[in-house]
């Protein structure tokens, strides 16, 4: 897809074009003058669409700083200076995923709580990795779920790329160990490996995906070299929450935040942004296998701020 495409698409996806910043933002002025309670305003929509106290606090704090200034006049002013604080807030961690042709195989673990959508991550991941030209082989990890297994086969039959398993109640380690060492034979660049949402208990969870850190480990001391967190932008806080759980247990390098399409909020990007120096890889935006993207700061806070 063509760059204006991608960007078209991002615009109309995300809060289904209705952005909750943006929503009537020219009745906040009467006349030439923002009305006194309009920063109130956006703080309130910034906080209701789970921006978080932090990130909330340091958007109205610039916003302030340039009413007192005298460059905020009009709803087209606000409107830029909207877009240059989330910029501000942004940029830092757009950072996308580097791959480097002499790290091979590259091993991408894909961790979360159950329903996030990380096995429908992997499937636009892996669509996404062969079309610019690797060799893609995903292992199936999550071996706790009945029919996880079945699902990423076939989202590996619908991009048409391998998959390895041993089915269901196998060893998750073992599983994700023995596809490394296959694509290691076989000359492949890019492992996927899915893991389990859930098990028995979280501390079971994060045991487990330590065990399968180790044992990786044991073909590459530097792998994983992305532990990417999916986490499902509908949940609001709970997603920062499991972004500090599980960086805290198994160390992420990276996050991907699904379902940006179905909310009318989605300001847990800039929760993130504020708590937490982790890079946002990808954006997804869709249930489709091309509805995943590199997250873009830019393109972001232009499809966000319409106008
Ligand atoms: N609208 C929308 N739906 C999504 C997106 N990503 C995933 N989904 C949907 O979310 C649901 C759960 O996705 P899965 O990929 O099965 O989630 P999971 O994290 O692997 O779940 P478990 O294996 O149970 O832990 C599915 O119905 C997906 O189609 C997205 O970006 N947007
Ligand atoms: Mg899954």
């Amino acid at each position: 897809m063509s760059e204006s495409g991608m960007f078209a698409k991002l615009r109309a996806r995300l809060n289904k074009g209705d952005s909750w910043l943006t929503r009537d933002l020219s009745s906040l002025f009467t006349a030439d003058k923002l009305s006194p309670d309009a920063l109130e305003e956006l703080e309130t929509r910034l906080l209701m669409a789970d921006a978080g106290v932090e990130a909330t606090q340091w958007l109205i704090e610039r916003l302030q700083s340039e009413l007192n200034a005298g460059r905020i006049k009009n709803d087209k002013q606000l409107r830029a200076a909207l877009k240059k604080a989330l910029l501000e807030l942004l940029e830092p961690i757009a950072k996308p995923l580097q791959m480097p042709g002499f790290i091979k195989p590259f091993i991408l673990f894909v961790a979360g709580v159950n329903g996030v959508g990380k096995t429908t991550t992997i499937g636009k991941l892996a669509h996404y990795y062969k079309k610019a030209g690797k060799k893609v082989l995903l292992a199936a990890g999550d071996t706790f779920r009945a029919a996880a297994v079945e699902q990423l086969q076939t989202w590996a039959q619908r991009v048409d790329v391998p998959c390895l398993s041993q089915g269901e109640g196998a060893d998750s380690a073992s599983v994700i160990f023995d596809a490394v060492q296959s694509a290691k034979s076989r000359d492949f660049d890019l492992v996927i490996a899915d893991t389990a949402g859930r098990l028995h208990t979280q501390s079971h969870l994060m045991d487990e995906l330590r065990k399968i850190k180790r044992v990786v480990q044991k073909h590459d001391p530097y792998a994983p070299h992305e532990v990417l967190l999916v986490v499902d932008a509908t949940t609001g806080g709970n997603a920062l929450t499991q972004a500090i759980q599980f960086h805290e247990a198994i160390g992420l390098t990276g996050i991907a935040i699904t379902k940006l399409d179905g909310t009318a909020k989605g300001g847990i990007l800039l929760a993130i942004a504020r708590r937490m120096a982790l890079p946002v890889r990808f954006i997804g935006i869709g249930e489709g296998i091309d509805d995943l993207q590199p997250f873009d700061a830019a393109a972001y806070v232009d499809a966000l701020i319409a106008e």
